[in-house]
């Protein structure tokens, strides 16, 4: 019997990536499509995938959107990707913020409840959840401790999630998942920002990259292995929590190098500093302990950082030379 699964936030990275891993196994896929004025549909057609997928209108602050979702996609399978995803425009629309990335999980859930209370729930929590952290390596028993109005959004969501739960016996899993990245990544998010600058750079379009906290640590993994935990919680008989990292922390700055080497540049000579780019109050460093999704999902990481930035550079090279 054909699954059906309902992916919420499908025009993201992430989105695009769990749309083709289902499809690859056989689901029917419905994907909430919010209306935008202009076209968020680039990422499932550079897939090629947006002709096998189901749009359905709604938005995640639309309670009834979202039972008219579940009503349409009879969903089995719902993974809630959607949301305002920027750290740093969340201290701009934390409220926005707050809607969206926080009560749209909640909005989604209860869609579930008041349709088909069987139906599995992944909700996309974030390392941002533990902030300001306090042990060296995060696991699944670390205590959160955001610092931004969307980690204060998501540990919300991650909070509902496990109290729907515990409350109303609902197969809800969170997966606090780590940076992960890819050439589909947002250009807003550093990088492919960075990976983007690297292409105009080296193509004589851009002089100078302008970034602000270099010195952050990052746990970067690649999307397309990320969305395989995902997928492999739901098929789990015991929903619960995971950790999805790679184990490794590089700071800005040493992936910077990786990408400007890579097409034989010295970043130092075009990274400029831009207090700009700095935050309110930063997540110095991260770094997770995927040891609970090795042991029980049987999962692990697999395209390393220096692959994955090469592939990034790459795709921006292809793409920066087709520019007019
Ligand atoms: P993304 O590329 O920013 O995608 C976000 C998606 O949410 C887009 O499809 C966007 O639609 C949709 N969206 C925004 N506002 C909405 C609304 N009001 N109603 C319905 N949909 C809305 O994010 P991503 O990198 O794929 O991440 C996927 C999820 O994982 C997000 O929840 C993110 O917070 C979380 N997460 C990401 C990472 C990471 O490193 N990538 C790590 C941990 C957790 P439009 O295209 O129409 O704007
Ligand atoms: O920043 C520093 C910045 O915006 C990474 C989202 O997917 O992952 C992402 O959040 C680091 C930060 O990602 C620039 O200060 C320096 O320390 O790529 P980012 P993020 O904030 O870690 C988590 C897990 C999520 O859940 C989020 O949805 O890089 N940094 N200079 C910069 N960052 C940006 N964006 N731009 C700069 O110029």
């Amino acid at each position: 019997m054909t699954k059906n699964a309902l992916i919420t936030g499908i025009t993201g990275q992430d989105g695009a990536y769990i749309a083709r891993l289902l499809l690859d196994k056989g689901y029917e896929v419905f994907g909430l499509h919010a209306r935008r004025a202009s076209d968020t549909l680039w990422r499932l057609r550079e897939l090629d995938v947006l002709d096998r997928v189901e749009l359905i209108e709604g938005d995640l602050t639309d309670l009834s959107s979202m039972i008219r979702a579940m009503n349409k996609s009879q969903a089995t399978e719902v993974y809630n990707l959607g949301a305002q995803s920027f750290v740093a425009t969340s201290w701009e629309q934390p409220i926005l913020t707050g809607y969206v990335t926080g009560l749209g999980a909640l909005n989604m859930m209860e869609a579930i409840r008041l349709t088909n209370q069987k139906a599995r729930f992944y909700q996309a929590s974030t390392s941002e959840m533990f902030g300001k952290i306090q042990e060296s390596m995060q696991s699944e028993a670390t205590p959160f401790y955001p610092r931004s109005p969307y980690g204060v959004a998501k540990l919300y969501a991650h909070w509902m999630t496990v109290n729907y739960r515990e409350s109303f016996d609902m197969h809800c899993s969170s997966g606090i998942l780590f940076n992960h990245e890819s050439p589909l990544r947002g250009i807003e998010f550093v990088t492919r920002k960075v990976t983007d600058a690297v292409a105009r750079i080296k193509q004589g379009k851009q002089k100078e990259l302008r970034l602000g906290n270099i010195d952050a640590k990052r746990d970067w993994g690649h999307a397309a292995d990320y969305v395989e935990a995902m997928w492999l919680m739901l098929q789990q008989d015991v929903p619960d929590d995971y950790v999805v990292a790679t184990g490794r922390t590089t700071t800005v700055r040493d992936m910077c190098k990786i990408a400007f080497s890579h097409v034989g540049l010295n970043y130092e000579d075009f990274v400029v500093i831009d207090p700009k780019f700095y935050r309110p109050a930063e997540v110095e460093v991260l770094l997770g302990n995927p040891a609970k999704a090795k042991a029980k999902l049987g999962w692990e990481a697999k395209i390393s950082l220096e692959e994955m930035i090469t592939t990034m550079v790459n795709a921006d090279m292809k793409r920066v030379a087709r520019e007019v």
